[in-house]
Protein backbone atom coordinates (compact mmCIF):
# COMPACT_ATOMS: atom_id res chain seq x y z
CA UNK A 1 0.00 0.00 0.00
CA UNK A 2 0.75 3.69 -0.64
CA UNK A 3 2.29 5.55 2.28
CA UNK A 4 -0.43 7.47 3.15
CA UNK A 5 -3.17 6.04 1.99
CA UNK A 6 -6.06 5.87 3.17
CA UNK A 7 -7.18 3.37 5.76
CA UNK A 8 -10.87 1.76 5.83
CA UNK A 9 -11.79 -0.31 8.84
CA UNK A 10 -14.76 -2.71 8.39
CA UNK A 11 -16.98 -4.60 10.31
CA UNK A 12 -18.91 -7.12 8.63
CA UNK A 13 -21.81 -9.08 10.21
CA UNK A 14 -22.86 -12.58 11.09
CA UNK A 15 -23.99 -15.04 7.98
CA UNK A 16 -22.45 -15.85 4.68
CA UNK A 17 -25.36 -13.23 2.85
CA UNK A 18 -23.72 -10.03 5.16
CA UNK A 19 -19.71 -11.22 5.10
CA UNK A 20 -19.76 -12.31 1.29
CA UNK A 21 -20.21 -8.41 -0.13
CA UNK A 22 -18.04 -7.46 2.45
CA UNK A 23 -15.23 -9.83 1.04
CA UNK A 24 -15.71 -8.76 -2.55
CA UNK A 25 -15.50 -5.42 -1.66
CA UNK A 26 -12.41 -5.69 -0.13
CA UNK A 27 -11.09 -7.84 -1.90
CA UNK A 28 -11.64 -5.42 -5.10
CA UNK A 29 -10.34 -2.57 -2.85
CA UNK A 30 -7.38 -4.75 -1.83
CA UNK A 31 -6.53 -5.81 -5.58
CA UNK A 32 -6.12 -1.91 -6.88
CA UNK A 33 -4.20 -1.42 -3.64
CA UNK A 34 -4.81 2.26 -3.11
CA UNK A 35 -5.92 1.55 0.36
CA UNK A 36 -5.06 -0.04 3.20
CA UNK A 37 -7.41 -2.20 5.24
CA UNK A 38 -8.48 -3.63 8.65
CA UNK A 39 -11.56 -6.18 8.98
CA UNK A 40 -13.15 -6.06 12.53
CA UNK A 41 -13.23 -10.32 13.17
CA UNK A 42 -15.45 -11.67 15.62
CA UNK A 43 -14.62 -15.59 16.02
CA UNK A 44 -15.49 -18.13 16.29
CA UNK A 45 -18.39 -17.49 13.35
CA UNK A 46 -21.90 -19.02 13.48
CA UNK A 47 -21.32 -20.82 10.37
CA UNK A 48 -18.83 -22.98 9.38
CA UNK A 49 -18.81 -21.63 5.92
CA UNK A 50 -17.89 -17.81 7.44
CA UNK A 51 -15.09 -19.24 8.97
CA UNK A 52 -13.21 -20.79 6.07
CA UNK A 53 -13.77 -17.89 4.07
CA UNK A 54 -12.26 -15.55 6.69
CA UNK A 55 -9.19 -18.14 6.50
CA UNK A 56 -9.34 -17.86 2.22
CA UNK A 57 -9.38 -14.27 2.53
CA UNK A 58 -6.91 -13.06 4.74
CA UNK A 59 -4.72 -15.90 3.32
CA UNK A 60 -5.30 -14.40 -0.27
CA UNK A 61 -4.69 -10.66 0.93
CA UNK A 62 -1.88 -10.98 4.08
CA UNK A 63 -1.51 -7.33 3.90
CA UNK A 64 -5.25 -6.79 5.33
CA UNK A 65 -5.03 -6.45 9.46
CA UNK A 66 -7.18 -8.06 11.53
CA UNK A 67 -8.82 -6.54 14.11
CA UNK A 68 -10.33 -9.16 16.97
CA UNK A 69 -13.48 -8.83 18.59
CA UNK A 70 -13.79 -10.11 21.60
CA UNK A 71 -17.89 -10.24 22.22
CA UNK A 72 -19.32 -9.84 25.58
CA UNK A 73 -21.37 -12.72 26.60
CA UNK A 74 -24.88 -12.66 26.01
CA UNK A 75 -26.78 -13.43 28.89
CA UNK A 76 -29.99 -12.83 28.18
CA UNK A 77 -33.08 -15.99 28.90
CA UNK A 78 -35.63 -13.68 27.03
CA UNK A 79 -33.42 -14.31 23.43
CA UNK A 80 -33.97 -18.64 24.19
CA UNK A 81 -35.07 -19.40 20.92
CA UNK A 82 -33.85 -16.61 18.73
CA UNK A 83 -32.38 -17.24 15.03
CA UNK A 84 -28.59 -18.11 15.96
CA UNK A 85 -27.62 -15.14 13.36
CA UNK A 86 -29.74 -12.17 14.90
CA UNK A 87 -28.65 -13.08 18.12
CA UNK A 88 -24.72 -12.71 16.96
CA UNK A 89 -26.13 -9.54 15.55
CA UNK A 90 -27.65 -8.64 18.87
CA UNK A 91 -24.28 -9.79 20.24
CA UNK A 92 -22.42 -7.79 18.41
CA UNK A 93 -24.73 -4.61 18.89
CA UNK A 94 -24.01 -4.96 23.06
CA UNK A 95 -20.61 -5.12 22.30
CA UNK A 96 -20.33 -2.38 20.31
CA UNK A 97 -19.19 0.10 22.66
CA UNK A 98 -15.85 -1.79 22.95
CA UNK A 99 -15.52 -1.01 19.36
CA UNK A 100 -14.18 2.54 19.91
CA UNK A 101 -10.90 2.10 21.79
CA UNK A 102 -10.31 -0.97 19.01
CA UNK A 103 -10.91 1.25 16.14
CA UNK A 104 -8.60 4.13 17.48
CA UNK A 105 -5.52 2.01 18.52
CA UNK A 106 -5.27 1.27 14.68
CA UNK A 107 -2.40 1.74 13.14
CA UNK A 108 -2.24 3.25 10.64
CA UNK A 109 -4.81 5.91 11.97
CA UNK A 110 -8.03 4.76 11.09
CA UNK A 111 -9.92 6.95 8.11
CA UNK A 112 -13.23 5.84 7.38
CA UNK A 113 -15.69 3.06 8.87
CA UNK A 114 -17.65 0.83 6.98
CA UNK A 115 -19.99 -0.97 8.87
CA UNK A 116 -22.89 -3.47 7.98
CA UNK A 117 -25.81 -2.08 8.42
CA UNK A 118 -27.36 -4.71 11.54
CA UNK A 119 -24.77 -2.92 13.30
CA UNK A 120 -25.50 0.87 12.30
CA UNK A 121 -27.13 2.51 15.05
CA UNK A 122 -24.30 1.03 17.51
CA UNK A 123 -21.68 2.30 15.20
CA UNK A 124 -22.25 5.09 13.65
CA UNK A 125 -22.60 7.20 16.86
CA UNK A 126 -19.05 5.53 17.69
CA UNK A 127 -17.25 6.44 14.18
CA UNK A 128 -18.91 9.95 14.40
CA UNK A 129 -18.71 10.87 17.80
CA UNK A 130 -16.32 9.25 19.38
CA UNK A 131 -13.70 8.65 16.92
CA UNK A 132 -14.59 11.57 14.55
CA UNK A 133 -14.46 9.61 11.77
CA UNK A 134 -16.94 9.59 8.48
CA UNK A 135 -18.39 6.19 8.82
CA UNK A 136 -20.47 4.27 5.62
CA UNK A 137 -23.08 1.56 5.39
CA UNK A 138 -22.45 -1.48 2.80
CA UNK A 139 -25.66 -2.15 2.32
CA UNK A 140 -25.63 -6.18 1.61
CA UNK A 141 -29.45 -5.84 0.21
CA UNK A 142 -31.44 -4.42 -2.56
CA UNK A 143 -31.96 -0.56 -3.15
CA UNK A 144 -35.31 -0.75 -2.75
CA UNK A 145 -34.96 -2.67 0.66
CA UNK A 146 -32.68 0.00 1.70
CA UNK A 147 -35.63 2.49 0.81
CA UNK A 148 -38.15 0.38 3.12
CA UNK A 149 -35.71 0.63 5.78
CA UNK A 150 -34.89 4.24 5.55
CA UNK A 151 -38.55 5.16 5.27
CA UNK A 152 -39.96 2.68 7.51
CA UNK A 153 -39.69 5.42 10.55
CA UNK A 154 -41.62 8.14 8.39
CA UNK A 155 -43.90 5.45 7.87
CA UNK A 156 -44.33 3.86 11.29
CA UNK A 157 -44.94 8.26 12.92
CA UNK A 158 -46.96 9.07 10.24
CA UNK A 159 -49.40 5.69 11.24
CA UNK A 160 -48.82 6.45 14.53
CA UNK A 161 -48.07 3.04 14.85
CA UNK A 162 -44.69 1.11 16.37
CA UNK A 163 -44.94 -2.10 14.43
CA UNK A 164 -45.83 -2.82 10.50
CA UNK A 165 -49.69 -2.58 10.32
CA UNK A 166 -50.55 -2.50 6.63
CA UNK A 167 -49.36 -1.57 3.11
CA UNK A 168 -46.41 1.46 3.27
CA UNK A 169 -46.33 3.78 0.17
CA UNK A 170 -42.86 4.80 -0.09
CA UNK A 171 -42.74 7.96 -1.75
CA UNK A 172 -40.75 8.04 -5.92
CA UNK A 173 -41.33 3.77 -5.17
CA UNK A 174 -44.75 3.40 -4.75
CA UNK A 175 -47.15 0.98 -2.82
CA UNK A 176 -45.60 -2.34 -0.87
CA UNK A 177 -48.05 -4.83 0.25
CA UNK A 178 -48.23 -5.35 3.53
CA UNK A 179 -46.66 -9.20 3.03
CA UNK A 180 -43.42 -8.38 0.81
CA UNK A 181 -41.30 -6.82 3.71
CA UNK A 182 -39.76 -8.79 6.13
CA UNK A 183 -42.78 -10.75 7.73
CA UNK A 184 -41.70 -10.61 11.66
CA UNK A 185 -42.02 -6.47 11.24
CA UNK A 186 -45.63 -7.30 12.46
CA UNK A 187 -44.15 -8.15 15.96
CA UNK A 188 -42.55 -5.53 18.11
CA UNK A 189 -41.01 -7.74 20.40
CA UNK A 190 -39.07 -9.32 17.88
CA UNK A 191 -35.04 -8.63 18.18
CA UNK A 192 -35.15 -7.94 14.15
CA UNK A 193 -38.04 -5.61 14.99
CA UNK A 194 -36.20 -3.41 17.32
CA UNK A 195 -32.70 -3.71 15.43
CA UNK A 196 -34.32 -2.71 12.28
CA UNK A 197 -36.23 0.18 13.45
CA UNK A 198 -33.03 1.62 15.22
CA UNK A 199 -30.97 1.04 12.32
CA UNK A 200 -33.31 2.58 10.30
CA UNK A 201 -33.87 5.98 12.56
CA UNK A 202 -29.75 6.60 12.57
CA UNK A 203 -29.68 5.87 8.90
CA UNK A 204 -29.87 8.87 7.88
CA UNK A 205 -26.47 10.01 9.57
CA UNK A 206 -24.10 8.31 7.75
CA UNK A 207 -22.03 9.85 5.38
CA UNK A 208 -22.42 7.33 2.55
CA UNK A 209 -24.07 4.31 1.86
CA UNK A 210 -22.34 1.52 -0.90
CA UNK A 211 -24.76 -0.64 -2.45
CA UNK A 212 -24.35 -4.13 -4.19
CA UNK A 213 -26.86 -3.00 -6.95
CA UNK A 214 -26.28 -1.24 -10.23
CA UNK A 215 -28.18 1.73 -11.73
CA UNK A 216 -29.58 -0.46 -14.62
CA UNK A 217 -31.31 -3.47 -12.06
CA UNK A 218 -32.88 -1.04 -9.89
CA UNK A 219 -33.37 2.31 -11.63
CA UNK A 220 -36.88 3.95 -9.63
CA UNK A 221 -35.53 2.60 -6.28
CA UNK A 222 -31.56 4.44 -6.49
CA UNK A 223 -33.34 7.80 -8.58
CA UNK A 224 -36.00 8.01 -5.30
CA UNK A 225 -32.95 7.98 -2.68
CA UNK A 226 -31.20 9.73 -4.54
CA UNK A 227 -33.69 12.96 -5.48
CA UNK A 228 -34.55 12.53 -1.59
CA UNK A 229 -37.81 11.26 -2.40
CA UNK A 230 -37.76 8.41 0.39
CA UNK A 231 -36.27 10.36 2.83
CA UNK A 232 -35.16 14.21 1.99
CA UNK A 233 -31.73 14.58 2.39
CA UNK A 234 -30.74 11.40 2.67
CA UNK A 235 -26.79 10.47 2.69
CA UNK A 236 -25.42 9.45 -0.69
CA UNK A 237 -26.17 6.12 -2.65
CA UNK A 238 -23.35 4.62 -4.14
CA UNK A 239 -24.49 1.11 -6.74
CA UNK A 240 -21.25 -0.41 -6.87
CA UNK A 241 -22.60 -3.99 -7.87
CA UNK A 242 -22.74 -6.40 -8.87
CA UNK A 243 -19.49 -7.52 -6.80
CA UNK A 244 -17.64 -10.03 -7.63
CA UNK A 245 -15.23 -12.59 -5.82
CA UNK A 246 -11.84 -12.17 -6.86
CA UNK A 247 -10.10 -13.51 -3.31
CA UNK A 248 -9.72 -16.88 -3.73
CA UNK A 249 -10.72 -19.60 -6.11
CA UNK A 250 -12.69 -22.01 -4.09
CA UNK A 251 -13.52 -24.27 -6.91
CA UNK A 252 -9.57 -24.83 -7.05
CA UNK A 253 -9.66 -26.08 -3.23
CA UNK A 254 -12.61 -27.74 -3.37
CA UNK A 255 -13.03 -28.86 -7.02
CA UNK A 256 -11.87 -32.47 -8.49
CA UNK A 257 -13.40 -34.81 -11.09
CA UNK A 258 -16.36 -35.18 -8.59
CA UNK A 259 -16.82 -31.55 -7.82
CA UNK A 260 -20.40 -30.20 -9.15
CA UNK A 261 -18.16 -27.68 -12.19
CA UNK A 262 -16.91 -30.76 -13.23
CA UNK A 263 -19.90 -32.65 -13.63
CA UNK A 264 -21.97 -29.13 -14.97
CA UNK A 265 -18.92 -29.46 -18.24
CA UNK A 266 -20.72 -32.94 -19.04
CA UNK A 267 -23.73 -31.11 -19.30
CA UNK A 268 -25.25 -29.94 -22.44
CA UNK A 269 -25.91 -25.92 -22.81
CA UNK A 270 -28.37 -24.41 -20.57
CA UNK A 271 -30.23 -27.35 -19.42
CA UNK A 272 -29.66 -27.23 -16.38
CA UNK A 273 -31.97 -26.15 -13.39
CA UNK A 274 -29.81 -25.07 -10.24
CA UNK A 275 -31.70 -25.03 -6.75
CA UNK A 276 -30.65 -23.50 -3.63
CA UNK A 277 -32.26 -22.04 -0.90
CA UNK A 278 -29.34 -20.04 0.63
CA UNK A 279 -26.80 -20.60 3.31
CA UNK A 280 -29.36 -20.06 6.21
CA UNK A 281 -32.79 -21.37 5.21
CA UNK A 282 -33.60 -24.82 6.38
CA UNK A 283 -36.45 -26.03 4.41
CA UNK A 284 -39.53 -28.86 6.30
CA UNK A 285 -38.73 -32.35 5.33
CA UNK A 286 -41.94 -32.90 3.76
CA UNK A 287 -41.35 -29.60 1.24
CA UNK A 288 -37.98 -30.64 0.34
CA UNK A 289 -39.54 -34.31 -1.19
CA UNK A 290 -41.72 -32.35 -3.21
CA UNK A 291 -38.97 -30.29 -4.46
CA UNK A 292 -37.23 -33.37 -5.06
CA UNK A 293 -40.73 -34.99 -6.94
CA UNK A 294 -41.05 -31.65 -8.65
CA UNK A 295 -37.36 -32.07 -10.63
CA UNK A 296 -37.73 -35.51 -10.90
CA UNK A 297 -41.43 -34.73 -13.00
CA UNK A 298 -39.71 -31.70 -14.41
CA UNK A 299 -37.83 -34.37 -16.69
CA UNK A 300 -34.70 -31.24 -16.28
CA UNK A 301 -31.48 -31.98 -14.92
CA UNK A 302 -30.65 -30.04 -11.85
CA UNK A 303 -28.21 -29.35 -9.47
CA UNK A 304 -29.58 -28.82 -5.69
CA UNK A 305 -27.94 -27.78 -3.01
CA UNK A 306 -30.08 -29.38 0.05
CA UNK A 307 -30.23 -27.54 3.50
CA UNK A 308 -32.16 -28.92 6.40
CA UNK A 309 -30.59 -26.93 9.28
CA UNK A 310 -30.10 -23.25 9.50
CA UNK A 311 -26.73 -23.73 10.99
CA UNK A 312 -24.49 -25.83 9.02
CA UNK A 313 -22.03 -27.00 11.84
CA UNK A 314 -25.62 -28.95 12.81
CA UNK A 315 -26.34 -30.51 9.13
CA UNK A 316 -25.65 -34.39 10.25
CA UNK A 317 -28.47 -35.76 7.79
CA UNK A 318 -27.85 -38.39 4.89
CA UNK A 319 -29.00 -37.02 2.05
CA UNK A 320 -30.65 -40.35 1.23
CA UNK A 321 -32.73 -40.18 4.07
CA UNK A 322 -33.43 -36.56 3.27
CA UNK A 323 -35.01 -37.29 0.14
CA UNK A 324 -36.66 -40.60 0.54
CA UNK A 325 -35.92 -44.27 -0.63
CA UNK A 326 -34.47 -44.80 -4.12
CA UNK A 327 -34.08 -40.74 -5.74
CA UNK A 328 -30.91 -40.46 -5.99
CA UNK A 329 -30.96 -43.64 -7.91
CA UNK A 330 -34.00 -42.71 -9.76
CA UNK A 331 -31.95 -39.27 -10.78
CA UNK A 332 -28.59 -41.04 -11.19
CA UNK A 333 -26.50 -38.79 -14.40
CA UNK A 334 -29.25 -36.10 -14.75
CA UNK A 335 -29.46 -34.75 -10.90
CA UNK A 336 -26.82 -34.17 -8.85
CA UNK A 337 -27.54 -33.36 -5.39
CA UNK A 338 -24.75 -31.90 -2.48
CA UNK A 339 -24.92 -31.02 1.26
CA UNK A 340 -21.42 -29.51 0.62
CA UNK A 341 -21.20 -25.83 0.08
CA UNK A 342 -20.43 -25.18 -3.97
CA UNK A 343 -19.14 -22.15 -5.55
CA UNK A 344 -21.93 -20.44 -6.36
CA UNK A 345 -21.01 -17.97 -8.04
CA UNK A 346 -18.69 -20.51 -10.74
CA UNK A 347 -22.20 -22.49 -10.73
CA UNK A 348 -24.13 -19.91 -12.59
CA UNK A 349 -21.31 -18.77 -14.57
CA UNK A 350 -21.20 -21.96 -15.86
CA UNK A 351 -22.90 -21.95 -19.36
CA UNK A 352 -24.63 -25.36 -18.31
CA UNK A 353 -26.76 -23.70 -16.09
CA UNK A 354 -29.93 -22.35 -17.92
CA UNK A 355 -32.61 -21.05 -14.52
CA UNK A 356 -32.05 -20.49 -11.02
CA UNK A 357 -34.45 -22.01 -8.79
CA UNK A 358 -33.61 -19.87 -5.43
CA UNK A 359 -35.04 -18.37 -2.09
CA UNK A 360 -34.01 -14.58 -3.63
CA UNK A 361 -30.96 -13.79 -0.89
CA UNK A 362 -29.70 -10.48 -2.64
CA UNK A 363 -26.53 -11.78 -3.25
CA UNK A 364 -27.86 -15.12 -5.25
CA UNK A 365 -29.92 -12.30 -6.79
CA UNK A 366 -26.95 -10.34 -8.23
CA UNK A 367 -24.93 -13.27 -9.30
CA UNK A 368 -27.83 -14.82 -11.00
CA UNK A 369 -28.26 -10.99 -12.77
CA UNK A 370 -24.21 -10.77 -13.50
CA UNK A 371 -24.29 -14.14 -15.49
CA UNK A 372 -27.88 -13.58 -17.53
CA UNK A 373 -29.54 -16.44 -15.50
CA UNK A 374 -33.19 -16.39 -15.38
CA UNK A 375 -34.87 -16.85 -12.00
CA UNK A 376 -37.89 -18.86 -10.50
CA UNK A 377 -38.05 -17.01 -7.34
CA UNK A 378 -39.12 -18.91 -4.13
CA UNK A 379 -38.60 -16.47 -1.13
CA UNK A 380 -38.82 -17.41 2.58
CA UNK A 381 -38.02 -14.91 4.81
CA UNK A 382 -36.92 -11.24 5.49
CA UNK A 383 -36.12 -8.66 2.55
CA UNK A 384 -36.61 -11.85 -0.12
CA UNK A 385 -40.23 -11.18 -1.28
CA UNK A 386 -39.05 -7.57 -1.75
CA UNK A 387 -36.23 -8.59 -3.62
CA UNK A 388 -38.63 -11.10 -5.68
CA UNK A 389 -40.44 -7.37 -6.38
CA UNK A 390 -37.30 -6.69 -7.79
CA UNK A 391 -36.70 -9.88 -10.46
CA UNK A 392 -40.48 -9.55 -11.17
CA UNK A 393 -40.32 -5.98 -11.97
CA UNK A 394 -36.86 -6.90 -13.80
CA UNK A 395 -38.47 -8.95 -16.14
CA UNK A 396 -35.67 -11.96 -16.00
CA UNK A 397 -37.49 -13.95 -13.82
CA UNK A 398 -40.82 -15.45 -12.28
CA UNK A 399 -42.56 -15.34 -9.09
CA UNK A 400 -45.21 -17.75 -8.18
CA UNK A 401 -46.11 -15.60 -5.04
CA UNK A 402 -48.26 -17.69 -3.42
CA UNK A 403 -45.55 -20.53 -2.86
CA UNK A 404 -44.85 -20.36 0.68
CA UNK A 405 -42.02 -22.01 3.36
CA UNK A 406 -44.87 -22.60 6.12
CA UNK A 407 -44.73 -26.24 5.52
CA UNK A 408 -48.30 -27.05 6.59
CA UNK A 409 -50.52 -29.68 5.28
CA UNK A 410 -52.23 -26.61 3.29
CA UNK A 411 -49.11 -24.50 1.88
CA UNK A 412 -47.46 -27.50 0.57
CA UNK A 413 -46.08 -26.59 -2.68
CA UNK A 414 -46.86 -29.60 -4.50
CA UNK A 415 -44.11 -31.52 -6.90
CA UNK A 416 -46.22 -31.10 -9.89
CA UNK A 417 -46.86 -27.53 -9.25
CA UNK A 418 -43.07 -26.76 -9.26
CA UNK A 419 -42.04 -28.96 -12.70
CA UNK A 420 -44.76 -26.96 -14.34
CA UNK A 421 -43.15 -24.17 -13.24
CA UNK A 422 -39.18 -24.78 -13.92
CA UNK A 423 -40.67 -26.22 -17.17
CA UNK A 424 -42.46 -23.04 -17.92
CA UNK A 425 -39.15 -20.33 -17.52
CA UNK A 426 -36.92 -22.89 -18.45
CA UNK A 427 -38.93 -22.55 -22.12
CA UNK A 428 -39.87 -18.39 -21.61
CA UNK A 429 -37.66 -16.86 -24.33
CA UNK A 430 -38.52 -13.37 -23.18
CA UNK A 431 -37.16 -14.02 -19.57
CA UNK A 432 -34.35 -15.34 -21.05
CA UNK A 433 -33.81 -12.82 -23.68
CA UNK A 434 -34.02 -9.67 -20.63
CA UNK A 435 -31.96 -11.68 -18.14
CA UNK A 436 -29.31 -11.88 -20.87
CA UNK A 437 -29.62 -7.75 -20.97
CA UNK A 438 -29.90 -7.62 -17.33
CA UNK A 439 -26.30 -9.17 -17.78
CA UNK A 440 -24.63 -7.09 -20.29
CA UNK A 441 -26.03 -4.18 -18.38
CA UNK A 442 -24.12 -5.57 -15.50
CA UNK A 443 -20.98 -5.90 -16.73
CA UNK A 444 -21.21 -2.47 -18.66
CA UNK A 445 -21.53 -0.97 -14.95
CA UNK A 446 -18.51 -2.24 -13.60
CA UNK A 447 -16.27 -1.78 -16.42
CA UNK A 448 -14.49 1.58 -17.01
CA UNK A 449 -16.39 4.11 -17.00
CA UNK A 450 -19.64 2.18 -16.10
CA UNK A 451 -22.36 3.44 -13.62
CA UNK A 452 -20.84 1.55 -10.34
CA UNK A 453 -17.41 2.01 -11.85
CA UNK A 454 -18.08 5.60 -11.12
CA UNK A 455 -20.07 4.92 -8.18
CA UNK A 456 -16.90 3.25 -6.64
CA UNK A 457 -14.15 6.16 -8.00
CA UNK A 458 -16.78 8.81 -6.06
CA UNK A 459 -16.69 6.86 -2.99
CA UNK A 460 -12.57 6.73 -3.30
CA UNK A 461 -12.58 10.11 -3.85
CA UNK A 462 -13.82 11.20 -0.42
CA UNK A 463 -11.23 9.25 1.75
CA UNK A 464 -8.68 11.83 0.12
BR1 LIG B 1 -25.91 -22.31 0.08
C1 LIG B 1 -24.47 -21.50 -0.81
N1 LIG B 1 -22.44 -21.70 -1.99
O1 LIG B 1 -23.47 -23.56 -1.32
P1 LIG B 1 -27.62 -14.67 -0.17
C2 LIG B 1 -24.39 -20.15 -0.91
N2 LIG B 1 -23.33 -19.58 -1.54
O2 LIG B 1 -21.38 -19.85 -2.71
P2 LIG B 1 -28.41 -15.97 2.33
C3 LIG B 1 -22.33 -20.35 -2.11
O3 LIG B 1 -23.65 -17.56 -0.37
P3 LIG B 1 -30.32 -14.18 3.25
C4 LIG B 1 -23.45 -22.33 -1.37
O4 LIG B 1 -23.42 -17.51 -3.88
C5 LIG B 1 -24.33 -16.13 -2.10
O5 LIG B 1 -23.27 -15.28 -2.48
C6 LIG B 1 -24.09 -17.51 -2.65
O6 LIG B 1 -26.13 -15.07 0.12
C7 LIG B 1 -23.21 -18.12 -1.59
O7 LIG B 1 -28.51 -15.53 0.78
C8 LIG B 1 -24.27 -16.33 -0.60
O8 LIG B 1 -27.98 -15.06 -1.53
C9 LIG B 1 -25.64 -16.37 0.03
O9 LIG B 1 -27.74 -13.22 0.12
O10 LIG B 1 -29.79 -15.61 2.84
O11 LIG B 1 -27.38 -15.23 3.04
O12 LIG B 1 -28.32 -17.41 2.37
O13 LIG B 1 -31.43 -13.92 2.31
O14 LIG B 1 -30.76 -14.38 4.64
O15 LIG B 1 -29.23 -13.18 3.10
Amino acid sequence: QARGAPHLVFIPSAGMGHLLPFSRFIAALASEGAVDISIVTALPTVSEAESEHFAALFAAFPAIRRIDFNLLPLDDATLAGTDPFVLRWESLRRSAHLLGPLIAGATPRASAVVTDVTLASQVIPIAKKELHLPCHILFISCATMLSFLAYFPTYLDGANADHLAGDVDIPGIGRIPVDYPPNVLRNLDSLFTKQFIANGREIAEIDGILVNTFDALEPEALAALRDGKVVPGFPPVYAVGPLKSTATDKEAAHGGASSPIAWLGEQPARSVVYVAFGNRNAAALEQIREIGAGLEASGCRFLWVVKTTVVDRDDTAELKDVLGEGFLERVQGRGLVTKEWVDQEAVLKHPAVGLYLSHCGWNSVTESAAYGVPMLAWPTLGDQRLIAKVIKSGGFGLWVEHWSWDGGEDSLVRGAEIAEKVKEVMGDEAISARAKEISQEATKAVAEGGSSHWSMQEFLATLS
